[in-house]
């Protein structure tokens, strides 16, 4: 039995000495001191021995045991450690490495050009007034002289809520709230998101955004309207753009008119971006309809005012020659990734 137990320890210990990996040296810890290992059944079978023999047995087996015990142990933590090392040599960084590129938010066009406008207006001392875009029927049609019959009232052209209740269909609300709030003088403008039940295609979204201005004092003229309008499509588009007025009309103004300027492509010359023509079309304008003063409480005898209507949309397109509007509410940001 004791020359049994010494042969043990010989052997465990030899192999120990052996290991190199971890996995190894688990293996041969199982084999010796395992539940079925080898001094292990051999601890198990002392019942057979004698009663003078079994405690002499028994203290060299557990002085076998620790050794094996004392042993391993130190040489499974000097392999741990050796792994280890080794390890962290192989995990060492590479600071000549390029880092990961970080996707980081940008402004979206329509809020590049909706500042770029804005700026040119603060420059010029307006104010900047928002309101509902969910407004009363009386806001956004009654009050700006749009009658009942109207062409922009027809169900095709408006979300309504109910009967009272409408999604905006321009800005202009905005601009009738003021009026009937605040005493002139007025400076202002109303940029915001507008809707109308329009089928989608390449220029036309049933969200889009308006930028509308409006200036009341004593002895506003339509000079002023020419100044300021003239001033700012050389501010957006660049000194040398010439402006042209047109006339048209609008239910909220009289008399009312579309501003043209050159093509800051072509430089008038004709070309894909003013199909041809030389001239872009950029706002609707005019002076402010007796009838609308007096609905919003001003009267007409004493203030006169000028207004006016942008697309931002086709500000943006124009801004930076893009030809469909569905790319600016498509989230696309490989589109998005371009400006
Ligand atoms: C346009 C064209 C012309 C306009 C009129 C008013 C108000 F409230 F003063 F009556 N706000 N905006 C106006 C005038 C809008 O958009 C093409």
């Amino acid at each position: 039995m004791k020359e049994k137990l010494a042969l043990i320890k010989e052997n465990a210990l030899k192999e120990i000495a052996k290991c190199v990996g971890s996995t190894e040296i688990e293996a041969v810890r199982v084999k010796y001191l395992g539940k079925k290992g080898e001094l292990t059944s051999i601890l198990r079978g002392m019942g057979g021995l004698s009663k003078e023999e079994r405690p002499i047995v028994g203290k060299i087996a557990n002085e076998v045991r620790e050794h094996i015990e004392k042993f391993l142990d130190d040489s499974i933590s000097s392999i741990k450690n050796k792994e280890k090392n080794e390890k962290l040599q192989n995990e060492v960084i590479d600071i000549s490495m390029p880092g990961r590129k970080q996707n980081i938010g940008k402004r979206h066009p329509i809020e590049l050009t909706l500042n770029k406008m804005k700026n040119i207006f603060i420059e010029m001392g307006f104010s900047i007034e928002e309101g509902p875009e969910v407004e009363y029927d009386y806001y956004n049609f009654e009050a700006l002289n749009i009658p009942k019959n109207h062409s922009a009232r027809s169900e095709q052209d408006t979300f309504y809520i109910n009967d009272n209740i409408v999604l905006r269909t321009q800005t202009s609300p905005v601009q009738a709230r003021v009026m009937e709030k605040q005493k002139p003088p007025i400076k202002m403008i109303s940029p915001g998101r507008v809707y109308r039940s329009d089928a989608v295609d390449a220029t036309h979204s049933p969200i889009f955004y308006q930028m509308e201005g409006l200036v009341i004092d004593k002895g506003i003229t339509f000079a002023d309207l020419k100044g300021t309008l003239e001033l700012f499509a050389k501010k957006m588009f660049g000194d040398d753009v010439n402006t042209k007025f047109r006339p048209h009309h609008f239910p909220f103004t009289e008399p009312s008119a579309e501003m043209d300027a050159t093509c800051f492509v072509c430089e008038g010359e004709g070309c894909r971006v003013c199909k041809g023509s030389g001239w872009i079309e950029l706002l609707g304008c005019g002076m402010v309809h007796p009838e609308v003063l007096r609905r919003c409480g001003i009267d007409p005898e004493e203030y006169s005012g000028f207004a006016f209507g942008f697309g931002v949309d086709r500000m943006v397109m124009l801004n930076y020659g893009i030809d469909d509007i569905r790319l600016l509410y498509e989230s696309d940001m490989r589109f998005l990734n371009q400006f």
